[in-house]
């Protein structure tokens, strides 16, 4: 396995990889999450009980996929507006699972969040899951977006750094449930998503975040 730069960060448990993926390795992901999308297209969540839209689209690869709507928070086998599985994780979803998660069993969810230039994630813990051990690990491809980070309780003090197309991030022991969310794209900073016009129409931003979400058995899986 090559060495790889991780940026000094003195949050317990996070670490940061940046430019993990190189460009052409950037452009290979990217083309199978489009993949991913024809498959199982963007749709737009609302929260809970409000019903107020998301600002960003959301998909899913894996067994199983993050949904929110009316009724709240969750993990799900189907699209909610095609009503089928989810497509499988790509192979190359996976290679970054198992070269960064630290984690001995396979994912089970890769949400695949996409912020048009506009789009913003409010501060928020994923406490969705059933296994914490496990970390999330997230890769940024596209235009550099402003990552904001605080504690465990809501209303702490935080911070702030840029995530960039080909970041890896993990969020593993303390951090793995630490309040945290996206400020702002900063537009145009990147081409990446540029030949996929009708997929993405105004370029922006894709995120994906590979979650463990039931507790392994004695399964190898
Ligand atoms: C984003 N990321 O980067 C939103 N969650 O667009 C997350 O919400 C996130 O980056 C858990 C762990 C890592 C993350
Ligand atoms: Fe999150």
């Amino acid at each position: 396995m090559t060495e790889r730069r991780q940026a000094g960060t003195d949050i317990p448990g996070l670490r940061l990889y940046p430019g993990a993926l190189d460009r052409n390795g950037a452009e290979s992901l990217l083309a199978d999450i489009v993949g991913v999308i024809r498959e199982a297209p963007l749709y737009r969540p609302v929260m809970p009980r409000s019903g107020r839209p998301f600002s960003v689209r959301m998909t899913n690869c894996g067994k199983l996929g993050w949904l929110s709507d009316r009724n709240g928070y969750r993990y799900g086998e189907r699209h909610p507006e095609t009503n089928r599985p989810w497509p499988p994780m790509p192979g190359s979803v996976l290679a970054l699972w198992r070269e960064f998660a630290g984690y001995p069993h396979e994912p089970e969810a890769c949400l695949v969040n996409y912020y048009g230039p506009d789009a913003k994630m409010g501060l928020h813990r994923d406490e969705d899951e059933a296994d914490f051990s496990a970390p999330i690990v997230s890769i940024s491809l596209g235009d550099t977006a402003r990552f904001r980070i605080g504690g465990p309780e809501r209303g702490g003090p935080t911070r702030s750094f840029p995530l960039a197309s080909g970041d890896v991030l993990v969020l593993g022991g303390p951090s793995r449930l630490y309040y945290h969310g996206i400020d702002r794209l900063m537009a145009g900073s990147s081409t990446l998503l540029a030949p996929y016009g009708y997929v993405f129409a105004d370029g922006g931003r894709v995120n994906l975040t590979l979650r463990r979400v039931t507790a392994p058995g004695d399964g190898k899986t």
